[in-house]
């Protein structure tokens, strides 16, 4: 994988996607017509989509990422942190549910540094948008991940901005299922965090990727994120060169430096 300098840009933003060729043009066109002349660069991550996403976003002139053997959001979400050209770098979902109105303020605080995690926290609108079934699964997984991410208000927000260092700095991930965010605020656990009240929209087209695999993935993340809290409370938490941190499968995924 290619890496630029990470201070190319003001600031980058990752767009994770699978099948989302419908959706993806008047995303780009709200971010582009959001950020104005703002010197960024915008990064989709596509696990390969048969609905051709990857060949919409270089037709719209994005950076793009294909990634032929792997599947996930949250390892996408890596990658793009991996490739990214900037220290500031912002991850949106790539469907036009998170609503850039707040974006502008959401930039300000990570670029000029006083906030090193920016979270879009949805409003009541979002539960509002959701069956009930959705709705439940939704509460239910931000209920567990609490005694993981503390006094977050939205710990699943998939609209969310922080600095590439400290994703890079942090070797070890977890990397199962849908949710980035509470692994790293659980791993990133100094950083100033700003939290900014985000409009949620309906899905713009295509389909939601959340099914009973995502959910079950999510368990055995929290599962491992309890454990290592735990260990994080104890003080037995390892250190050096060579430390790696198992979920509860056994499973390692290390970032190279
Ligand atoms: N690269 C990549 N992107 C993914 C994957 N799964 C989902 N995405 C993208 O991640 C974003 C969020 O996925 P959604 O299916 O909208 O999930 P969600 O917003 O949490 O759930 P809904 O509220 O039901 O839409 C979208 O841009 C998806 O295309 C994946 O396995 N790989
Ligand atoms: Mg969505």
């Amino acid at each position: 994988m290619i890496r630029l300098p990470a201070a190319e840009y003001e600031f980058s933003v990752i767009l994770p996607t699978r099948n989302e060729a419908a959706c993806l043009p008047e995303v780009i066109k709200t971010i582009r017509q959001t950020c104005g002349k703002r010197h960024y660069e915008i990064l989709v991550v596509d696990d390969d989509s048969p609905d051709g996403t990857a060949r919409v976003a270089e037709k719209l002139g994005t950076r793009v990422m294909v990634r032929k053997n792997k599947r996930g959001l949250a390892s996408a979400i890596l990658d793009g942190f991996l490739a990214a050209g900037s220290e500031n770098v912002f991850v949106m979902d790539a469907d036009g549910q998170h609503d850039l109105e707040n974006f502008e303020k959401m930039i300000e605080l990570l670029c000029s540094g006083e906030a090193e995690l920016v979270i879009g926290c949805y409003g009541p609108e979002r539960a509002r948008s959701m069956g009930i079934l959705r709705r439940g699964i939704s509460t239910g997984a931000t209920l567990i991940s609490w005694p993981v991410t503390g006094n977050i208000s939205d710990p699943m927000s998939g609209f969310f901005g922080v600095k590439r260092s400290q994703i890079i700095q942090n070797k070890t991930w977890c990397l199962r299922g849908f949710k980035l965010l509470p692994e790293i605020i659980l791993r990133c656990p100094n950083l100033r965090v700003a939290q900014v009240q985000v409009r949620f929209n309906r899905r713009a087209g295509g389909q939601s990727k959340m099914n009973l695999k995502e959910v079950l993935d999510y368990l055995n993340l929290m599962q491992g994120l309890y454990f290592e809290k735990a260990k994080m409370m104890l003080g037995a938490r390892r250190t050096g060169k060579d430390r790696k941190q198992t979920n509860t499968q056994g499973e390692t995924c290390e970032l190279e430096s």
